[in-house]
């Protein structure tokens, strides 16, 4: 017999293990009223530039914390802590990906009943986190003027397993002529009718129009869980 079928056997039960898991945060995550919010981009998008203004941001009016996922530094739990927010690195070693076990193992001494926000930042690339369920209520994926507009059309799966769309790092398109038009045009080939922000963590252009949606968001959240 081929090495084929078992391995493909071996991935969809870890899939499957990952989807229970995913699935009990879930409950627990609405149960308490915390909106969770997962980050995915290519590395270097900008995920922590923007998690980091956000917290920054949120922490005026919220209970706001965030777990950040790498296969080998602290540095992001570092420049995250600046925001004064609560912050723990989950370090996946040769894992390009964090999986909804290492969210549990990770929450196990935090309190997520008193959160309003919890940001969970992945392990930065396009194809690995896209088949992994982390219990969240919302899946960003981020895309850099920097990176060029077809990145949607090279990493559908990762923009399809998304639920809303930031183009960041808006501050540079002039320079890299990155085309708007395009760039949605790409994601709604993709993912037709897909909510897209357009924002500079750098600036902070754009940041409200995104704060503003998530607490709409959050408040859905607790209407839900209070009928
Ligand atoms: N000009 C500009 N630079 C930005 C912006 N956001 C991030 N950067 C820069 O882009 C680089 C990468 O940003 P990070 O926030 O580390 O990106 P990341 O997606 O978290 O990277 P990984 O965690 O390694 O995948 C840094 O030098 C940031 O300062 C922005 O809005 N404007
Ligand atoms: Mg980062």
């Amino acid at each position: 017999m081929s090495a084929q079928p078992r391995l493909l056997e071996v991935r969809k039960n870890v899939l499957k293990q990952n989807d229970l898991i995913a699935r009990a945060l879930r409950e627990r995550f609405r149960a308490e009223g915390t909106f969770v919010v997962s980050l995915v981009s290519s590395p270097g998008a900008g995920k922590t530039a923007f998690l980091e203004k956000t917290l920054s941001l949120l922490r005026q009016n919220y209970r706001v914390a965030a777990l950040v996922g790498d296969l080998a530094t602290e540095n992001d739990a570092i420049r995250l802590a600046r925001s004064q927010a609560p912050v723990k690195q989950i370090t996946t070693g040769t894992l390009c990906h964090l999986e909804a076990a290492m969210v549990e193992r990770a929450l196990e001494d935090w309190e997520v009943g008193s959160l309003d926000f919890l940001f969970i930042e992945n392990v930065g690339n396009l194809v690995c986190p896209s088949s992994y369920d982390l219990g969240e209520d919302l899946r960003i994926v981020l895309l850099s003027v920097t990176e060029g507009e077809d990145k949607p059309l090279k990493y559908p799966t990762i923009f399809n397993s998304a639920d809303v769309s930031i183009v960041t790092k808006t501050d540079l398109a002039e320079a890299v002529e990155f085309n708007w038009d395009a760039a949605q045009a790409n994601i709604h080939a993709v993912r037709p009718g897909m909510t897209v922000f357009r924002l500079s963590a750098k600036s902070g252009k754009g940041m409200d129009g995104f704060l503003e949606f998530l607490a709409a968001r959050l408040s859905e959240l607790r209407q839900t869980a209070a009928t």
